[in-house]
C-alpha cells in the first residue's frame, strides 16, 4: 500500500515538472537545483529597448522585489514602450508599466502600488512598513507633482513661480528630516522601506531632468535631503535597479519640454 502511494507521488512530481517546463520558459532544472521564476515583472526599457529604463514606478517595484522576493523568483522583462508588443498589450491594454504576472495564480497586476501590496502579502518579511501613513508621507508627497509641473510647463512666464513651489516642497522635506526625533538613514528606518522605494527614484528624476531641462538643482544647503539621496544610492539594490541618466532625459523629452 505504502509503495503504491510513493509511486503515485513520484508520478505526480514528474508530471508537475513536465507541465512547468512546457508552460514557463524560465523554468530550469538540474540534478541538485530546481529553479523557476514565479513572477514576470515587466518594467520600462531604456533607449536601447533592453536595459532597465527610466520609469520611477517601475523602479519602485523593482527595488521592493529586490528586498522581498527570494532570488530568482522574479524574472525582469523590459518593455520598449515605443513599440509595445501585442502580448504585452494583452496583459495590460492600458499599455503602462510596471506589470506583474504571478504564474502560479495567473494573476496580472498593473499598478506599482498594487504590485507591492500583492508581493508584501506573499512575502511579509522583511517588514518594509507598507502601511506606513505617518508624517513622512505629507513631508514628501508633493515633490513629484511640482517637479512634473515645472518640467512639463511650456509658459516661460510661469517658470519662476513653478521653481519656487518646487523649492517649497523640498524645504518641507528638509525640515522634516532635520526636525524628526529618530535620525534614521532613510525616511522612517535605517533600512530602505516601501516609502523610500517610492521617493528615491522620483528624486533621481528631479536631479537629472531638473538640471538638464530647467537648470534646476536641489539647493546645496538641504544637506539632510542630499544625505538621504546618498544613502539610497549607496545600496546594492539601488545600483541594481537604477537606469542611465540619458534614459531619464530621453523619457522626459517625449513631453516636448521647453528647455531653458
Ligand atoms: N499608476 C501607474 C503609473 C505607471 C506609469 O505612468 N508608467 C509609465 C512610464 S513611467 C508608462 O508606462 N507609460 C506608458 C507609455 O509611456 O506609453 C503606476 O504607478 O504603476
Amino acid at each position: 500500500m505504502q509503495t503504491i502511494r510513493w509511486a503515485d507521488l513520484m508520478w505526480r512530481l514528474v508530471l508537475r515538472d513536465l507541465y512547468k517546463r512546457l508552460k514557463y520558459p524560465e523554468y530550469r532544472s538540474s540534478t541538485t537545483n530546481i529553479k523557476m521564476s514565479r513572477f514576470d515583472l515587466y518594467i520600462k526599457a531604456g533607449k536601447d529597448g533592453k536595459c532597465v529604463g527610466d520609469c520611477p514606478f517601475s523602479q519602485r517595484v523593482n527595488l521592493f522585489t529586490h528586498f522581498k522576493c527570494p532570488e530568482s523568483t522574479c524574472c525582469i522583462k523590459t518593455v520598449n514602450v515605443l513599440e509595445k508588443t501585442p502580448e504585452f498589450l494583452q496583459l495590460n491594454p492600458e499599455g503602462k508599466v510596471p506589470v506583474l504576472v504571478d504564474k502560479e495564480t495567473d494573476k496580472v497586476i498593473t499598478d506599482s502600488k498594487d504590485i507591492n501590496v500583492y508581493i508584501n502579502n506573499l512575502f511579509p518579511q522583511p517588514d518594509m512598513k507598507i502601511d506606513y501613513d505617518g508624517p513622512a508621507v505629507a513631508a514628501t508627497n508633493g515633490i513629484f507633482g511640482k517637479m512634473a509641473a515645472l518640467l512639463k510647463n511650456s509658459d516661460a512666464s510661469a517658470i519662476p513661480a513653478l521653481r519656487e513651489e518646487l523649492t517649497a516642497e523640498l524645504q518641507k522635506f528638509e525640515d522634516y528630516l532635520k526636525k524628526r526625533e529618530n535620525k534614521t538613514k532613510f525616511l522612517i528606518d535605517d533600512k530602505m522601506m516601501e516609502i523610500d522605494c517610492q521617493l528615491l527614484p522620483k528624486l533621481h528624476h528631479l536631479q537629472v531632468a531638473g538640471k538638464y531641462f530647467q537648470k534646476y538643482e536641489i539647493p546645496q544647503e538641504y544637506s539632510n535631503v542630499w544625505n538621504y539621496i546618498k544613502n539610497g544610492e549607496s545600496t546594492v539594490e539601488w545600483k541594481d535597479t537604477v537606469c542611465k541618466n540619458e534614459d531619464i532625459i530621453s523619457g522626459w523629452s517625449r513631453h516636448n519640454i521647453v528647455k531653458v
